[in-house]
């Protein structure tokens, strides 16, 4: 009798070769053929034609059913101890419990093992339905979930395994899972041949060095580092058994089997209070020790004792969160296993998350991500934010939570022209790159403004109380007396009231211009000074600061900053200790005339 598994090859009549695990049939051993029995193509189901249907005849097909096991042949054994008439009658029996598995329908084929009679046709209808097996696919994130572990003398530690979404070459660096242990593949076999690398589907050996055999067992799962990380939470859809003893409680206590681990789990039922045979619901499933799986990976559930196949699913969540606003959950859940692609990327977007990560939690290969991030984006689904995309409604949720701390930030401080960039960044909690590509989108969009290092509401104006304005009138009046030799800010403070945030506000505004820090202008007086030492300089091609001080009836503490402003500005520079223009006239003269109304958004 078989306990535990068993490995062999095959080489078809086409060439192909083809791996083979061999796993006990006994109910005793359930155990043991779930960890051999998942990451197959294809099953042999073997039934002795002298015993018939057996009880745990029906438990392999119900746990082929679960694992979506959809494929196979069926070996009917022992024909040599059966008359035609009891073959026949078995041969009916068998194909009835077939029926609604995932073998209904497959081809039966007769043999002996002693008279070698009918194995030529078991191959050869083996061959034909893997034919009809999907490709493996190919994810570039390989993982290999331990069947054995053992040491070999002149080779050290070796474990075996189904390779799964990737491939493994020799050199490479792993990572061991739980553990998160490193170590490197020496060598790889399959069918005891040596390879310098391995696909995706086939059996394997590996040799790994700088991991003792003590270290390791089945159930542990061998990754590329930083490709996958255990959790203690899944969410799944189960489906229980019709032909389950009992149904499934909430908080009960179930075995978990997936890949080649076993762990005991506590179901938090996010729907019913039970799940009766022959239903399903979504669950979270508290598992005792973590476990490196991927979403979309088959998992069967038993009872621990009486020992009983319950049913399972497929993974549907790793992010570990422990939903408990139920219905929402459900809600999430769905959508995180919509039928299309875009649709499951989409759920992955709720919050910004980078291609990789979001087509991981989704379970979508390379391929099918980047095909649906791309159908997201030009529907305007989701929005790109610097290295991340992000869906519509959660890009919405973020901006109107910029807007609601902006507005706020308006309320508190009208005179401001906004809110600081970091107090409004730690609002959203977005790291630097991606908060400044939304702040660009939002600003592109109109909806926002930047104001130098503050951020604004695009629509908000510094606004002044009713005494702040007849402040300032009094002061316009003022500044407007001799334009060019203005009364310096502190005057303006302690005569007119105008203190520096009221002046910011008004510059904001575009009602002065403020120049270094000792000087406050009205636009016009800006424009008339620049109008003058633009003429000059068409006219003569050099001005002197004592020659702009009387050509504009101004003086030197106030030439001095306006003509550096007109340097900053672009349109004329030092030369020794005369200025020259920089541009042609024409275009010079096109510069004086925008060179207050741009002062607003450059401050
Ligand atoms: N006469 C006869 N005996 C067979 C045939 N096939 C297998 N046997 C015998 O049946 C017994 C059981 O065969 P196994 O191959 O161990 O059966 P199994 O399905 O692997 O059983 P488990 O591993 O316990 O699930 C052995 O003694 C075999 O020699 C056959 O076609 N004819
Ligand atoms: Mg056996």
């Amino acid at each position: 009798m078989t306990i535990d598994l068993g490995f062999a090859w095959l080489r078809l009549p086409g060439g192909d070769e083809v791996g083979i695990v061999d796993v006990p049939g006994h109910q005793d051993f359930i155990r043991n053929m779930l960890a051999g029995v998942g990451p197959v193509d294809a099953v042999l189901l073997v039934v002795a034609l002298d015993e018939g249907v057996m009880p745990q005849t029906r438990e392999h097909l119900a746990i082929l059913g679960v694992l979506g096991v959809d494929r196979g042949v069926v070996a009917l054994t022992k024909r040599d101890l059966v008359d035609d008439e009891w073959a026949s009658l078995a041969r009916a029996d068998v194909a009835t419990a077939l029926g609604g598995t995932p073998l209904a329908g497959a081809p039966m084929v007769e043999v002996s093992a002693t008279a070698k009679t009918g194995l030529a046709d078991l191959v050869e209808r083996l061959e034909s339905v893997l034919r009809t097996a999907p490709a493996r696919r190919d994810l570039g994130r390989p993982r290999l979930a331990i069947d054995r572990a053992f040491t070999l003398t002149g080779f050290g530690t070796v474990v075996t395994g189904t390779l799964v979404d990737g491939a493994f070459a020799v050199g490479e660096e792993i990572e061991i899972l739980p553990t998160a242990q490193r170590a490197r593949i020496r060598g790889i076999q399959t069918h005891k041949r040596a390879l310098e690398s391995a696909s995706p589907g086939s059996r394997v050996a590996l040799n790994l060095t700088g991991v003792e055999k003590d270290e390791l067992e089945r159930g542990m799962v061998i990754v590329r580092p930083g490709t996958l990380a255990p959790v203690s939470v899944i969410s799944a859809r189960i489906e229980v058994l019709r032909s389950a003893s009992d149904s499934l409680a909430h908080d009960e206590a179930v075995k978990v089997h997936v890949g080649t681990a076993e762990v005991m789990a506590r179901v938090s039922l996010l729907e019913a209070a039970t799940i009766e045979p022959g239903a399903s619901s979504w669950v979270q499933l508290r598992l005792a020790t973590p476990l490196a799986v991927a979403v979309g990976d088959r998992f069967v559930i038993r009872r621990p004792s009486p020992p009983e196949t319950l049913g399972g699913g497929a993974v549907a969540d790793i992010s570990g969160e422990r939903m408990k606003r139920r219905r929402e959950a459900v809600a999430v859940l769905e959508r995180r296993t919509a039928p299309t692609a875009a649709s499951r990327l989409l759920a992955a977007l709720d919050a910004p998350r980078t291609i990789e990560d979001a087509g991981a939690r989704s379970g979508l290969d390379a391929g099918e991500r980047d095909l649906a991030a791309r159908e997201l984006v030009e529907s305007g689904r989701a929005v790109p934010l610097a290295d991340a995309l992000v869906a519509r409604e959660s890009f919405e949720a973020f901006a109107t939570r910029i807007e609601r701390t902006l507005a706020a930030a308006h309320r508190r401080a009208p005179l401001r022209a906004g809110a600081p960039r970091e107090e409004v960044r730690s609002s959203v909690d977005l790291p630097a790159k991606r908060f400044s590509a939304m702040v660009e989108r939002l600003a592109r969009d109109g909806r926002i403004a930047e104001r130098g290092s503050a951020l604004a509401l695009a629509a908000h104006m510094p606004t002044l109380t009713a005494e702040q304005e007849t402040a300032w009138s009094r002061a316009r009046t003022a500044l407007g007396r001799e334009p060019l030799q203005p009364p310096s800010p502190a005057t303006l403070e302690s005569e007119y009231g105008l203190d520096r945030e009221l002046v910011a506000a008004l510059a904001e505004r575009g009602d002065l211009v403020r120049i270094g820090t000792e000087a406050v202008f009205l636009p016009d007086a800006v424009v008339r000074f620049a109008e003058a030492v633009v003429s000059e300089l068409v006219a003569t091609g050099t001005i002197t600061v004592a020659r702009a001080r009387d050509l504009t009836g101004s003086s030197r503490k106030h030439v001095l900053p306006l003509l550096s402003f007109l340097d900053d500005r672009g349109l004329t520079r030092r030369s020794g200790d005369d200025r020259v223009l920089v541009m042609p006239p024409e275009q010079a003269r096109e510069r004086v005339a925008t060179l207050v109304a741009r002062k607003k958004v450059a401050q």
